[in-house]
């Protein structure tokens, strides 16, 4: 845990009581701090209690008479659709905003101590896509060179719940846009910008909003060295406003979509070979093709990304291969979970809106397609170009008809269950084909999560195998 600095005898209030709440009122009374603590689901303030904390209704402004700064989960509004009462009281009280990052940030070089020669370094990774393959892959590569790393943030697990690496080791943050807009301190020492796509626009109030969220962690966060996917507008754009000239080494340009040799530092993975280049020489190169944990286009950014990173951080480019070999893929991401009769079955459960589920499309040639569940705004439109790639579509979810319906020229199987899905891909599946879920849809009709969804598609798969 890395206890809070700068709160000794003071209260600090806590908003939201979930992974990042309970983590930072332990982390701020570890720290000599006074947590008052408050969730709009009484269960969660129940169970607060019960672990020894103050808790309070702070959703008035003289509850913040006597608070130092109010702390907030990222999943609550603090601007848009509508900020939260609680927030509201705050900032009319004259409080501080600030969230688990920023205290992260204020704290973590303290909690060091005085036998560290070199304080840890924190790699902050974000954009819309491919932050957490790109967090675990920068993770496994260092783990696997030996270094002392952590991993945190949006992947699953709040930064102030982690030890710290050893001397010299490495912090690798995943960061949502709703994480970076609160934050009140950001200092990375190595950022990155994967890419940009709708999501979250409630809560930033449009596109615009959303990029600059994320931009922050750039402008406010200075990194000594920015890694910026430069296949959209967007971070063409951000790159831009990072060089100071056009073979300024801060900036490391990443495209997995064509060939960059200069001038500046690049890499690039045009058709799946990954190749860096510095002052327009080849430094390095990585046949991403043949690795079994990173398919697709998607992923080969991912890699980029990361190899860029990990140079960034002193890795030999050797080193760097063989981690991207060795990574297995996280989760109910492109996660290959069995092979039979040279048939694929993969599941990306993670795939819950129409972006996530082209680029999975995008990635495999002659898919059995599972898909549905409970449709995200925007529809599935977006999908089209992907649809070429898939023979059969066996479509999931309570609306599955509705849904199948929109898929127009592809054939499709209305299953409603996974296990008639999965029953019915797996006999009608030739060699060289790939079961695919991917789902383009949320799992809320059927499952409490994506990671239920996947769990039981692989469950249905190895049970017939
Ligand atoms: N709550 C309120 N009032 C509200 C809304 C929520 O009191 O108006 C309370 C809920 O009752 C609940 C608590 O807030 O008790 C939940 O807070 P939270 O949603 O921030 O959840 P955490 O468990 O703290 O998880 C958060 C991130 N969740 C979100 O950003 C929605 C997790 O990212 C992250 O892994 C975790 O912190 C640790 O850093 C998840 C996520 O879905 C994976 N992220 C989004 C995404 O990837 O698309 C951004």
């Amino acid at each position: 845990m890395i206890p809070i600095k700068g709160y000794r005898d003071r209260k600090v209030a806590i908003l939201g009581l979930g992974r990042t709440g309970m983590a930072t009122a332990r982390a701020v009374q570890a720290g000599g701090g006074i947590p008052i603590c408050w969730d709009d689901n009484p269960k969660m303030v129940e169970a607060a209690a019960k672990e020894g904390f103050a808790v309070e209704n702070l959703s008035r402004e003289w509850a913040f008479s006597s608070i130092a700064a109010l702390v907030v989960s990222p999943g609550i509004a603090h601007l848009y659709p509508n900020p939260n009462r609680v927030v509201s009281a705050a900032m009319r009280a004259g409080v501080p905003v600030d969230n688990d990052i920023g205290l992260f940030f204020r704290s973590y070089i303290h909690a060091c101590g005085e036998d560290y020669e070199n304080f840890p370094r924190v790699v902050a990774v974000t954009g819309s896509n491919g932050k957490s393959t790109t967090s675990a892959l920068i993770h496994h590569i260092l783990d696997k060179a030996g270094r002392s790393v952590r991993i945190a943030g949006n992947i699953g697990r709040c930064v102030l719940d982690i030890d710290l690496p050893k001397d010299g080791g490495v912090v690798v943050l995943e960061l949502s846009s709703y994480q970076i807009e609160l934050a009140r301190a950001l200092a990375p020492d190595v950022a990155v910008f994967t890419n940009l796509t709708p999501d979250h626009l409630e809560r930033h109030g449009g596109r615009g909003g959303y990029f600059a969220a994320k931009r922050r962690l750039f402008t406010q966060g200075v990194p000594d060295r920015a890694i910026i996917g430069t296949d959209e507008c967007e971070g063409l754009f951000l790159a831009d406003r990072m060089l100071e000239e056009s073979n300024d080494e801060r900036v490391i340009r990443v495209s997995a979509n064509r060939k960059l040799s200069g001038p500046g530092w690049v890499v690039s993975a045009g058709k799946g070979l990954l190749s860096e280049y510095r002052r327009k020489r080849q430094v390095g190169s990585v046949d991403l093709r043949e690795i079994r944990g990173l398919p697709g286009r998607h992923n080969h950014q991912n890699a980029c990304a990361a190899y860029a990173a990990c140079r960034a951080l002193g890795l030999a480019p050797k080193l760097i291969e063989s981690g991207l070999r060795s990574y297995a893929g996280l989760p109910h991401r492109s996660q290959h979970v069995a092979e039979r009769g040279n048939v694929g079955f993969v599941n990306d459960s993670k795939a819950t809106n129409a972006d996530a589920a082209l680029t999975a499309l995008m990635a495999f040639e002659r898919i059995r397609w599972i898909c549905g569940g409970l449709e995200k705004d925007g529809g599935i439109e977006r999908l089209r170009p992907g649809l070429s790639n898939v023979i059969k579509a066996y479509v999931i979810g309570r609306e599955a008809a509705a849904f199948a319906v929109k898929l127009e020229d592809v054939e499709t199987e209305i299953c409603g269950t996974m296990s008639a899905a999965v029953e019915m891909a797996m006999k009608e599946a030739c060699p060289g084909e790939t079961v695919l879920l991917a789902p383009a849809a949320a799992s809320f009709d059927q499952y409490d999560n994506f990671e239920q969804r996947g769990d039981d598609f692989i469950r249905e798969v190895k049970s017939r195998l």
